[in-house]
């Protein structure tokens, strides 16, 4: 164990030593954000011998490796997570506790690194943390966006966006590779050259904009087991021994175009989730970082083995959405055109590398390139898909003869776009969905055509989380209780959290139970105290939905029906009211106008119903500004219910369902995504579940009959909330503030139908199952129990047990030792 090896007061010195020799202060004069660097270079050394050691076992053992390829890694803060996978933390918070610094104030002068949007990245950040702790060789590739995620600051209700300049005073944990630098070209022309001697024909890329891709590797800790992987974040930057040469031939307007697109291509992180911009700049991000990784995957091979026919024997790559498609395309070419391989022997390969995870089923967030724009900035790339697309039709056309409407649907370019999840499918050996419901979905519905063709491909991976950071880290207080109850097993293997089942009738162990749920309530009442300036009732009831702002995840029905509880205690003020908070954190894309608008209706009816006297503080509505991994953390702890709302069939899975059950939060939710498997884990009387199955939601949507205005017209306080919108309640009298919102309910706009994502439908039965989450919380030691109860359930949702499943059935990798 390293805490076995970790010193103190050598530690302590290094610390003291660091600050002196970056700033040249003592300990007293240094800011916190020195002292964050300080502390961070000394854990760095220690992880540095183990980064070591694991590489040099891989060198020596060679085993099969994963290379996680994803746009998004949404690590959240290093320190603590680091501290805690070293088995160090609290010998560290010892050692800083004698130095008279606090290691959480340390930890809160961290930047929050967000490279990612939500569930997707987060997912990427779970699945290499757990890869560490369980000992398999894993490389993360992704981008080093200079600007992860905006700053969210609420102005006026309104949401802001503030970049995040998460470099500015540099990142203490990662390390450059300049030795592994690739250059990465686009657009340009392709020249075929006829080559006698191979009797080949050769494809010559002229006349290209090129950049240098520069690796940055931030070590990934398992836990325990000294095994530290590799993050790989690329950044880019003028090729300058280039761009010299073109000043000097006079081509100065090349040498600044190359300049600029280095300088363009890794400066920010698409900030829209679930949803597909089409813009150039994007493309251009996708096949720079997956240019550049694949070069350097294919020499790290090459090290080893001259035979690139066998690359799949010892490496695999994921996909993590359609958005490292290009890897297909890329890998091809470089087997081709690099090493020479003939195209059947490259497609034996690739097919056999290349695995594809889909996670969304939205249509607006499929990826399709328009052919033109596709053509001229991967010229090469273009060909080689043209020539994979001619193939498959091929094989579809012998496979079902004459059924052209089925070539058309499942053709990779049709209608001049290249359809990025079809060249995904047809190419990889593995598509899973993330959770059951998905993947049937995806099987029996979205992608049924290529299920019919090539079912053996199709797999479900049901998302998990690491309980390191969202339990050890995120929530100590129950860390310890459990480990108090059960010993420490559960941190490496969670389903041991099945243990805790005994105490569900242990008045004792519930009231500890109650109180630790209490103490992280008062630690988020604090801090919304702080942030928000609002006042909470630690003993009213935390109603919490935190996610991505989108309208398939309802935060528009949670706020609806809010105000629908006003009208009920402004009509009734007689009437039992068991008092709630409800807490949304949520940011929305920044051109996502209905997104925003929602936000901005959040605001509106906290302002009113906060500063309402006459409802006694009986509802309180608080919107956290800049959720983010951070203060996720501090959330989910705090949780007394998790909202989790989407429109039945339209969340792929959900992972903050899963935190939140981790800390102790009953579902009110519906039938969506892994809701389900967590009601079949954890058992339907311990969750609140309502509205529309997808089987139904389908349904409407394929066949009609759903007409909101039977709903409008015909449940008086729902007509009644939904007019509160335009009549000026919740916008000091302006009628147009929320006229978008309410047009989306009741009227049908051009192709969009009234209702898409059956708010109103819904309604009534997500208000029942309020109603029976106020019933079962008045029951004190009853809500407990469900509450353990999720907790004591949670094993199958573990990153780790997802991760052995992709191993285990998708990705054969070997394991890693690492002796201390
Ligand atoms: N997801 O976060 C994203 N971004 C996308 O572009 C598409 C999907 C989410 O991925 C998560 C991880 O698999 C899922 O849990 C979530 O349901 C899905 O919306």
């Amino acid at each position: 164990m390293y805490s076995k090896r970790f010193e103190k007061e050598a530690f302590k010195e290094e610390v003291k030593n660091n600050i002196k020799n970056l700033y040249r202060k003592t300990i007293e004069e240094a800011t916190g954000r020195q002292i964050f660097q300080a502390v961070s270079l000394a854990v760095k050394e220690t992880i540095i011998d183990y980064w070591l050691a694991t590489q040099a076992e891989m060198e020596k053992e060679d085993p099969k490796t994963v290379y996680y390829m994803s746009m998004e890694f949404l690590m959240g803060r290093a320190l603590g997570n680091n501290l805690i996978n070293m088995t160090a933390y609290k010998e560290v918070k010892e050692a800083l506790d004698e130095m008279g610094i606090d290691l959480n104030a340390v930890e809160d002068e961290e930047p929050d690194p967000a490279l990612g949007n939500g569930g997707l990245g987060r997912l990427a950040a779970c699945f290499l943390d757990s890869l560490a702790t369980l000992g398999y060789p894993a490389y993360g590739c992704g981008i080093r966006y200079r600007y992860g995620m905006f700053k969210q600051k609420i102005e006026n209700g309104y949401q802001v966006e503030v970049p995040d300049n998460w470099l500015k005073d540099g990142n203490p944990f990662e390390i450059r590779r300049d030795e592994y630098a690739k250059e990465v070209r686009f657009g340009g022309d392709v020249r075929i050259e006829y080559d006698p001697v191979t009797k080949r024909n050769n494809f010559i890329q002229e006349n290209y904009s090129s950049v240098l891709a520069v690796p940055y590797d931030m070590p990934i800790i398992g836990y325990g087991n000294h095994v530290v992987n590799t993050l790989r974040i690329w950044d880019a930057e003028a090729i300058t021994d280039f761009h010299l040469d073109a000043f000097n031939r006079g081509d100065y307007r090349h040498a600044v175009e190359q300049e600029n697109l280095a300088k363009m291509i890794v400066d920010v992180l698409y900030p829209c989730d679930d949803h597909y911009a089409g813009k150039e700049l994007r493309l251009k991000q996708q096949y720079f970082f997956i240019s550049a990784s694949l070069q350097a995957l294919l020499v790290r091979y090459k090290k080893k083995h001259d035979d690139v026919r066998k690359l799949h024997e010892k490496v695999t790559i994921q996909m993590n959405d359609t958005h490292p498609t290009l890897a297909v395309a890329e890998l091809m070419h470089l087997l081709i055109d690099q090493e020479g391989l003939e195209w059947d022997e490259a497609w034996d390969v690739t097919t056999k590398t290349v695995a594809y995870t889909n996670h969304t089923i939205m249509a607006e967030a499929l990826e399709k390139w328009p052919v033109d724009l596709f053509s001229r900035l991967l010229p090469r790339i273009y060909q080689i898909i043209q020539e994979i697309d001619r193939r498959f039709i091929e094989q579809v056309r012998s496979r079902y003869p004459g059924d052209e409407g089925r070539v058309a649907r499942m053709a990779i370019i049709r209608d001049g776009q290249v359809k990025m999840a079809h060249l995904a499918i047809v190419a990889g050996y593995s598509v899973n969905g993330v959770a059951r419901l998905h993947t049937e979905i995806l099987k029996h519905e979205e992608l049924k055509d290529f299920y019919d063709m090539m079912p053996e491909k199709f797999n479900n991976k049901t998302n998990g989380i690491t309980q390191r950071r969202f339990l050890m880290h995120g929530n100590p207080l129950l860390a310890d209780w459990v480990t108090k109850r059960i010993g420490d097993g559960w941190i490496t293997d969670l389903s041991q959290m099945s243990r805790l089942k005994k105490y569900v009738d242990d008045p004792k162990a519930l009231a500890e139970f109650r109180e630790i749920k209490y103490q992280n309530k008062l630690r988020l009442a604090e801090y919304i105290k702080k942030y928000n300036g609002i006042e909470v009732d630690p003993r009213s009831i935390f109603d919490v939905q935190v996610k991505r702002l989108h309208e398939y995840k309802r935060q528009f029905l949670n706020i609806l029906h809010v105000m629908y509880l006003y009208n009920q205690i402004k009509d009734h003020p007689e009437m039992y009211f068991y008092p709630r908070t409800f807490i949304f954190g949520a940011k929305a894309a920044a051109g996502y106008v209905r997104a925003k608008e929602t936000i901005k209706l959040i605001n509106s009816v906290a302002d009113v119903i906060n500063n309402d006297k006459s409802i006694n503080g009986k509802i309180k509505v608080v919107f956290i500004e800049d959720y983010r991994v951070s203060n996720a953390e501090i959330i989910f702890a705090a949780a007394d219910v998790s909202e989790q709302i989407s429109t039945a069939s339209k969340e792929a899975s959900g992972t903050g369902n899963m935190k939140f059950m981790l800390n102790g939060a009953p579902t009110l939710g519906t039938m969506d995504g892994a809701n389900v498997e967590i009601v079949e884990e954890v058992g339907i009387e311990n969750a609140f579940i309502f509205g529309l199955s997808s089987d139904e939601v389908i349904n409407f949507e394929n066949n009609g009959g759903y007409n909101p205005a039977d709903i409008y017209f015909n449940d008086w306080d729902i007509k009644r909330v939904v007019d509160q919108l335009i009549d000026g309640t919740y916008s000091n009298g302006d009628r147009e503030m929320y006229r978008d919102l309410y047009d989306s309910l009741v009227n049908t706009h051009g192709q969009e139908r009234a209702d898409r994502y059956f708010i109103l439908k819904d309604f009534r039965s997500y208000a029942d199952a309020q109603k029976r989450v106020e019933e079962a919380y008045k029951d004190r030691e009853g809500w407990a129990k469900k509450a353990l109860m999720n907790v004591a359930c949670c094993g199958k949702f573990s990153s780790d047990r997802t991760i052995q499943e992709y191993v285990d059935d998708i990705w054969h990798l070997d394991h890693i030792k690492v002796d201390a």
